[in-house]
């Protein structure tokens, strides 16, 4: 018989939360025959990743997923085989009474936040007995064998890779965004939290040896980017040119959209956690923006992936990665390691290749929750 999976996801902030549940949801129903309800407690963050949905429904189809409001007026309802509590969101607690009380047993897992962090190895796959007799486990994402992976669907490295030797369909790409080939240029996608280090970048590639063609999709790092241009409000769609960096504002688009702007990209900035790991599938280099936690416990998380990528990279390629990224995340210059990184161009993008493919041997997330309800069962 189908399982069914019951996803619930609270948007914390931004599109995080929500893109990796319903990206999540989508690979369970395509590529794992399940059934499954995801309950946002808010549309119009589903909305913009989803633009058909429709913002006042309790009860929508979406690509094969029932996508259920999550408000605070909870009506009870049968809960699924597997219930996946995305980022100890906490579940409603009638919910959790019917889970004890129905008839089939229900696996309860905790999605937890992507980090590098060795302990995850550890915690991975641990349950935690609650007082109502049920246990919960605990399930971690991460890049090494030992942990639950990273979110992959199936055929995405395939895609990638016959799309980015296809150079007419990355030229149809970005030309249905609106944007046109800068000759010669490097060209770089740029998403990122609101940062001080944007101006030192902007200035170096303004000032480099070759064009760089720089795309902004619309969000937050817009108003740093408009500080730095020094004109009025930037709008999707404005182009701007300062020496030799060309800028152009894009609209916030589909994940699969979003991908193919990472494929097409030499270099990408990125943030979170979705996006930071749709780069690594990219095989391209990549600047992580990481999500801002208190006592700066995130620049652990930082370091901590840091230590595993640059594995293999020679000495003067790790200074320069490590500089950048240190830079980019601690209000530091980056012109310097910039240019360092620019030395060792080949190197960097040979090794992002490498990394996506070592990455890509290991089970995917979802294959492995599969994996764990079924080891369970
Ligand atoms: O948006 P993020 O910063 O999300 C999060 C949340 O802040 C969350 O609370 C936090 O805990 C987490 O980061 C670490 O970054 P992220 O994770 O990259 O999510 C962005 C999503 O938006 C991702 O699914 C890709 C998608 N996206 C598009 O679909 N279209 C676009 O044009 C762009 C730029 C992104």
């Amino acid at each position: 018989m189908r399982a069914t999976w019951d996803i619930f996801c609270r948007v914390v902030d931004n599109y995080g939360d929500v893109g990796i549940t319903w990206r999540l949801a989508r690979q369970l129903v395509a590529e794992h025959g399940a059934a499954v309800r995801l309950w946002v407690d808010d549309l119009e963050a589903f909305a913009c990743l989803c633009p058909q949905a429709d913002v006042q429904a309790l009860c929508q189809a979406r690509h094969g997923i029932e996508i259920r409001l999550w408000n605070a007026d909870w009506q009870v309802v049968e809960p699924a085989d597997v219930v996946i509590e995305a980022f100890a969101c906490e579940l409603p607690a009638s919910y959790i009474e019917a889970m004890a009380g129905r008839g089939r047993k229900v696996l309860w897992l905790n999605l937890e936040y992507l980090s590098a962090e060795a302990w995850v190895e550890g915690c991975h796959g641990l349950p935690s007995l609650q007082s109502n007799g049920l246990s919960k486990f605990f399930f971690f994402p991460g890049f090494t064998a030992g942990s639950g992976g990273l979110l992959r669907e199936r055929e995405l490295l395939a895609q990638r890779r016959a799309f980015q030797a296809d150079e007419a369909a990355r030229r149809i790409f970005l030309r249905s965004l609106g944007v046109e080939f800068v000759a010669g240029a490097r060209l770089i996608s740029l998403f990122a939290y609101e940062n001080n280090s944007l101006d030192g970048w902007l200035e170096v590639l303004a000032r480099g040896g070759q064009p760089t063609q720089l795309l902004v999709p619309e969000g937050r790092i817009l108003g740093s980017l408009q500080a730095w241009l020094g004109g009025s409000a930037l709008n999707v769609g404005d182009r701007i040119q300062r020496g030799q960096l060309h800028v152009q504002v894009l609209p916030f688009m589909q994940q699969d959209q979003y991908d193919r702007l990472l494929w097409c990209c030499d270099f990408n900035a990125v943030r979170g956690e979705d996006s930071f790991v749709r780069a690594q599938w990219a095989g391209r280099p990549l600047l992580w923006h990481i999500y801002q936690q208190a006592d700066d416990v995130h620049l652990e998380k930082l370091d901590a992936f840091l230590a595993l990528y640059k594995e293999g990279l020679s000495a003067d390629a790790q200074v320069a990665l490590t500089g950048l990224w240190h830079a980019w995340n601690g209000g530091g210059a980056m012109a310097q390691s910039w240019n360092q990184l620019l030395q060792s161009w080949p190197e960097q993008q040979a090794h992002a290749e490498k990394w996506c493919l070592e990455r890509g041997s290991q089970a995917d997330l979802a294959t492995a929750l599969v994996q764990f309800y079924l080891n369970w069962l």
